[in-house]
């Protein structure tokens, strides 16, 4: 049974007729990180030290530190204790979803068997009705799916984006089929004429979505939309009588009526994803109304220049409009990596780059602060000003940051290039090649530059075809030229996307020169916490002062007079482009904010009183 399963799975990617390839509402096609390789002034150390540590340091806290990998033992035997938190499950499955992708880049058996052995054993804790969760299945099944805040669903769909990954990776499908078992149990319990339910942290909708891409099943994509609908409508309960906030659960109102971001700043950001997945498939109008509407209130109102959302601590979630505190922003990493996420499916809805802009703020400022310059530790809250006192650490009882960046960091080559009927576009700036499919060939695109330290990016063609280039001009750049094969040329605009038609043969060269001068940014006026200030930016990162570069730290300030001079440190931070800022007064030393907090314990801060 298990065998023709695979074959006819198999045969239906081979015949290339799974949904993957047909998405009716998508404007672009993403080009998989598996057919992009990088080779990255800035990217590739980083990847390198992702496979040699960070991997590393997850694995050992699953397997020796914590005890999330033995209460998967525990529970296929049936006897022993959960130890730790109802959704320790998901760290597991997350570890290992970026580990598969590793695996696509850098194949490694010793790797591959160690993903098998666990798989081995999350299959070994499935109960024969499907069920898999140890928390539940080690502390009393009497309990499970009661309490729509505990998880059951969030822990699923993290078990579903690992099968999915490591499936496409290896081809191995023993994990989809544990999987899709869950899935059918789940939908067995809940459904149209069924019990309803709302998952109290938001993660199942798009992970039943890439169920569907893979296996082709659509009663996987309606129940993702079955679940979607289900919110908004006081159903949510922990069980035990009480009713839940709603606010807090985006379940206000039914989400094609959403206005307003509320509640959780993560369980937000995967609960939109999901919407626009499903959208993708079904061209809901209603979700996309939303997202839209949601976008501007979160991009406009309630994200820092960091691209982090999610202010308080007391909901690790939004509060009101403008209300951006630095010092006591929580902006959770796995926030800005599902920023990372949300903007990369709303640009493939509608083509428009303002959501790349999101989404490369986050990724080079909120997300990448989230890990240490040697990959071994990780942030869970990133203010952007610190009295010297917050620190990475190697991992957290909660640990979905450090398992979050052990997924995301392996598979950015996903967000470089899409693909549309028309066009080949290059949305971000990160060397390397691309295999992309266009029109039923394969055409190669190759990347140099040093970005993001400086703006000159060279994209060479690799094979004649005939489509457009779009190539992404960022929102930061004020002034950029472009030239092919040596002669300049002035492309239409559209939507932030500077379109290059033409036959491309091999070998010709299209040159991009962003200019890239330090900027000093100011937030809106209705931001009172920045008021009198200003930030640095350069290209696409954010800077920050930390004590221990600067003596004048505590009254540092500058005004429209200031100098700024940057230049290319590569003993500094692993390598950096760092900025001096001459005043009359003072010399204040900037660097990114994502490389803040690894040297010695000092105080850091973002925004800089600014002297008219
Ligand atoms: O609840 C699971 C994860 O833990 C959330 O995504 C994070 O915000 C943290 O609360
Ligand atoms: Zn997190």
């Amino acid at each position: 049974m298990k065998h023709i399963y695979t074959i006819v799975l198999a045969a239906l990617l081979s015949i290339g007729c799974t949904p993957d390839q047909e998405v009716p509402h998508k404007f672009i096609t993403p080009v998989k990180f598996s057919d992009v390789s990088i080779d990255d002034v800035f990217w590739s150390p980083r990847l390198q030290k992702h496979k040699d540590v960070t991997m590393g340091v997850c694995i050992d806290q699953i397997e020796n530190q914590t005890g999330r990998m033995r209460n998967f033992e525990n529970a296929a035997k049936g006897e022993g204790q959960h130890s730790g938190i109802f959704y320790d499950d998901s760290d597991v499955y997350k570890a290992l979803e970026g580990m598969a992708y590793s695996l696509q880049t850098i194949p490694d058996p010793e790797l591959e068997a160690k993903c098998d052995e666990w798989i081995d054993k999350f299959a070994a804790a499935q109960l024969p009705d499907g069920y898999i969760n140890t928390y539940y299945t080690l502390t009393g099944l009497d309990q499970r799916w009661k309490d729509m805040d505990r998880h059951e669903m969030y822990c699923a769909g993290h078990m579903i984006e690992a099968a999915v990954a490591y499936y496409n990776v290896t081809g191995k499908d023993k994990l989809l089929q544990v999987s899709e078992r869950m899935v059918q149990h789940m939908m067995s319990v809940f459904g149209p004429g069924k019990r309803d339910w709302v998952p109290g942290h938001e993660e199942i909708e798009l992970a039943l979505v890439k169920l569907y891409q893979t296996t082709g099943k659509r009663e996987y994509l309606e129940f993702a939309d079955w679940l979607l609908g289900e919110r908004g409508h006081g159903y949510g309960t922990f069980g035990d009588g009480r009713m839940w906030n709603p606010v807090q659960y985006q379940d206000v109102v039914p989400v094609r009526e959403a206005t307003d971001i509320t509640g959780h700043a993560v369980r937000a950001m995967y609960l939109f994803c999901g919407m626009a997945d499903v959208a993708a498939y079904t061209g809901d109008q209603g979700y996309i109304d939303a997202l839209d509407r949601l976008w501007d209130d979160v991009a406009l109102r309630n994200m820092y220049i960091t691209g982090g959302i999610g202010q308080s601590k007391y909901n690790e979630g939004f509060t009101h409009d403008y209300s951006l505190p630095n010092l006591e922003a929580y902006c959770e990493t796995c926030a800005s990596v599902g920023m990372v996420f949300w903007n990369w499916r709303m640009n493939q809805l509608t083509g428009d780059s303002k959501y790349v802009d999101v989404l490369e703020r986050a990724m080079y400022n909120g997300a990448l602060a989230g890990i240490s310059l040697e990959g071994d530790k990780f942030f869970y809250v990133n203010p952007l000003e610190s009295l010297g006192d917050h620190h990475r650490k190697s991992w957290y009882g909660t640990a979905c940051c450090p398992s979050q960046i052990c997924r995301f960091l392996p598979s950015i080559g996903n967000y470089i290039y899409g693909v549309s009927d028309d066009a080949v576009w290059v949305n971000l700036f990160i060397s390397g090649s691309a295999e992309i499919p266009v029109g039923g060939k394969t055409v190669t695109l190759s990347q140099d530059s040093v970005y993001p330290w400086q703006g000159n990016i060279r994209i060479t063609v690799g094979s004649r075809f005939g489509k457009d280039i779009r190539v992404r001009i960022p929102a930061w750049c004020k002034s950029w030229c472009i030239s092919v094969n040596g002669n300049d040329v002035e492309p239409a605009v559209e939507k932030g996307y500077a379109v290059l038609k033409g036959r491309w043969n091999k070998g010709d060269v299209i040159s991009l020169y962003l200019d890239m001068p330090v900027e000093m940014v100011a937030a809106d006026p209705r931001t009172l916490e920045d008021e009198g200030m200003r930030a640095v930016q350069r290209g696409p990162l954010v800077y920050c002062l930390e004590g221990i570069d600067n003596p004048d730290y505590a009254e540092a300030c500058i005004s429209a007079d200031t100098v700024f001079e940057d230049t290319y440190d590569q003993n500094l931070l692993g390598g950096v482009q760092a900025i001096k800022a001459t005043t009359k007064e003072q010399v204040l030393n900037f660097i990114p904010y994502y490389s803040w907090d690894n040297r010695e314990a000092c105080p850091m801060k973002v925004w800089i009183p600014f002297a008219d």
